[in-house]
């Protein structure tokens, strides 16, 4: 059976996919970016097919795993169209990911789009906040695909750079997680950059305050002994199955 490392080995991911800048970046501020990863054609792709099944899915959008007030969310894209594979198998990606998890599986593949006046969220982790962890010992890691560019105008992520190290959480630290943080930073770049998220670095999603929605597709992964936001197992259909690469099908623990 392919292991998790023939897998990553088979998709390019090497001890030096990373530089040593890279490696260093991520573990002391918890994110790291990589510039132009989708083309502007895979882009379109992915918006249009993002607009499509908003239509089609209509008030259920999300239901998989998650809705959000003021936005529009997709779950289980793996499902439901072939072109939502890269998100799950780049290698400059998979390399951070495992950077920060060891051995690592899919959460979920969902996308968020924050809606014109909306999308502003409480500073948060993506873990449960009453579990402590050490620094080091990560559970949940998120990659951001940027589909439009993220500017301070359209609500852009904040994360507070380092968090990842300080074991607790917002909900336990701060008075008021709504409000801004004095450490925070925005995550501004442009559409086509893909940003690793340590998930236990404070972040969250900010107001849209333009009249277009700011668009993001969010690739997540856990490590291999936590459970998935979306059970893979459960949801992945036949047809899924038989088109899937036998490296995808390890990363999303299908196999
Ligand atoms: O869309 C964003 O800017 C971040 C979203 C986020 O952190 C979340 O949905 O948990």
């Amino acid at each position: 059976m392919l292991t998790l490392a023939n897998a990553l080995n088979s998709l390019g991911v090497t001890d030096n996919t990373l530089s040593e800048e890279e490696k260093s970046f991520l573990d002391k501020n918890g994110y790291l970016p990589f510039e132009c990863l989708m083309t502007e054609e895979e882009m379109i792709a992915f918006r249009n097919r993002l607009a499509e099944l908003s239509k089609e899915e209509g008030s259920d959008a999300g239901k998989e795993v998650h809705k959000e007030e003021g936005t529009m969310r997709l779950s289980n894209l793996i499902n439901k169209d072939p072109i939502f594979e890269k998100c799950i198998n780049h290698p400059r990606v998979l390399a951070a990911v495992g950077h920060v998890l060891g051995n690592f599986k899919l959460s979920s593949l969902n996308s968020r789009a924050a809606l014109p006046g909306e999308g502003r969220q409480a500073l948060h982790i993506d873990y449960d906040d009453k579990v402590k962890f050490k620094a080091g010992d990560y559970r949940v890691c998120n990659s951001i695909w940027l589909l439009d560019d993220f500017t301070v105008e359209n609500g852009a992520t904040r994360i507070v750079p380092g968090t990842h190290l300080s074991r607790n959480s917002p909900k336990k630290d701060l008075d008021d997680t709504m409000v801004d943080h004095p450490n925070q930073i925005q995550f501004l770049a442009k559409a086509g950059t893909v940003v690793v998220l340590n998930s236990h670095t404070w972040h969250s999603g900010m107001t849209n305050k333009t009249d277009v929605p700011r668009r993001a597709m969010h690739s997540y992964f856990c490590r291999v002994d936590q459970e998935q936001q979306l059970n893979q197992k459960k949801y992945i259909n036949k047809a899924t199955l038989d088109r899937l690469s036998p490296e995808s099908k390890v990363i999303l623990d299908v196999v």
